[in-house]
């Protein structure tokens, strides 16, 4: 497993919060999603075979915009999505 760190852009209640979160729990092979509102993160384990493409997919198709923390588990790293 590997902790994948994500920035969640448009989320804006709990409830976002919760969409966000059963969307990465719905990708094969995660574990332990943990979605932060207030800091606009998600965090999960994943198996080492899940893309973190694959998870900004799922986050996409729940409204919402992700991005790879920079840093974390090899991610390209991005600019901040402002
Ligand atoms: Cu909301």
């Amino acid at each position: 497993m590997k902790t994948v760190e994500l920035n969640i852009d448009g989320m804006t209640c709990g409830h976002c919060a919760r969409l966000v979160e059963m969307a990465l729990q719905s990708v094969p092979g995660t574990e332990d999603v943990q979605v932060n509102l207030d800091e606009g993160r998600a965090s999960l384990e994943a198996a080492q075979e899940v893309e973190v493409s694959q998870l900004l997919g799922a986050v996409e198709k729940a409204g919402y915009r992700g991005s790879p923390v920079a840093g974390a588990s090899g991610g390209t790293p991005q600019g901040p999505g402002s």
